[in-house]
């Protein structure tokens, strides 16, 4: 049986799709060894659909188990080295990054190389800040504005609202991907703005998740994918609709931004991409 090249199931599952992206591979594979290859348009097979989409907003703690849980068991901490599975964790808290706390030059490989998590920053902005005032050393409006979900501290790019996550295997330079991705954003006043756009390593959108807005007085919120395999490559964050910055208030302060902050990142085992 021959499928059409673009062939998609309605509502399967990741499982289902890549069943039909392997039968697809088949028929076009048998379509090469025969007369009628010319018959056959050139088609990528269809990208994987995310086997899980969570989100969450308010008091998002059993639904970030829920991730956790979904992403796989252990939580690997900071373990360098690629490990057999489960997850990592990335909370902004931990005492190794006192010396960069509340400066604008949080270094964008701390945690692949400080704390091996094998995650790296990059951003259109000028840099990152962890900050343990929850901002308000930015801006003193910004205390009355965020909440942590993980306490002390949080994390924003600097001079942008946007940052991308590339994943390495842990403590190497190894490019990795990962099964899935989420976040806990504090503070997402407007519904379609903060979201996270997954990437394979060809640069190829897999899929995007946008973030609740805030529902409760703590003001959190969670958004997150995972995929039955490791295919993504980069994550990019997008936290409301501008950067923090001195005099740059909430929209639910008389300004005309919605601003959001970051706390906990959660995501797969970093796993090395294979050979082409
Ligand atoms: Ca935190
Ligand atoms: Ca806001």
């Amino acid at each position: 049986m021959r499928h059409a090249p673009g062939t998609r199931t309605p509502s399967g599952t990741a499982r289902t799709t890549a069943r039909i992206a392997a039968a697809l591979a088949l028929a076009l594979s048998a379509a090469c060894d025969s007369d009628d290859y010319d018959a056959v348009a050139p088609s990528a097979p269809p990208a994987p659909q995310p086997t899980a989409v969570v989100t969450a907003s308010g008091d998002v703690a059993a639904r970030v188990a829920e991730f956790r849980t979904l992403l796989g068991d252990p939580a690997n901490g900071a373990a360098a080295g690629q490990q057999a599975g489960g997850r990592r964790e990335i909370s902004w808290d931990g005492a190794g990054a006192n010396p960069f706390n509340n400066r604008n030059d949080f270094p964008a490989d701390f945690f692949n190389t400080t704390a091996r998590n094998g995650a790296v920053f990059t951003t259109p902005g000028t840099g990152f800040r962890n900050d343990s005032t929850r901002f308000a050393d930015v801006d003193a409006s910004y205390a009355a504005q965020f909440a942590t979900f993980s306490p002390t501290k949080v994390f924003a790019p600097v001079g942008s609202h946007v940052m991308d996550v590339h994943f390495r295997v842990a403590g190497e330079q190894t490019p990795a991907a990962v099964t899935g991705f989420g976040v806990v954003f504090s503070d997402v006043d407007r519904l379609g703005p903060t979201t996270l756009e997954y990437f394979d390593r060809d640069g190829r959108s897999l899929g995007k998740v946008t973030a609740p807005a805030r529902s409760d007085a703590a003001g959190l919120s969670l958004a997150g994918l995972r995929f039955a395999d490791p295919i993504v490559a980069r994550v990019r964050v997008t936290g409301g609709t501008g950067a923090l910055g001195a005099g740059v208030r909430d929209v639910s302060a008389g300004g005309t931004h919605d601003l959001v902050v970051l706390d906990n990142f959660v995501f797969g085992e970093p796993v090395a991409l294979p050979p082409r």
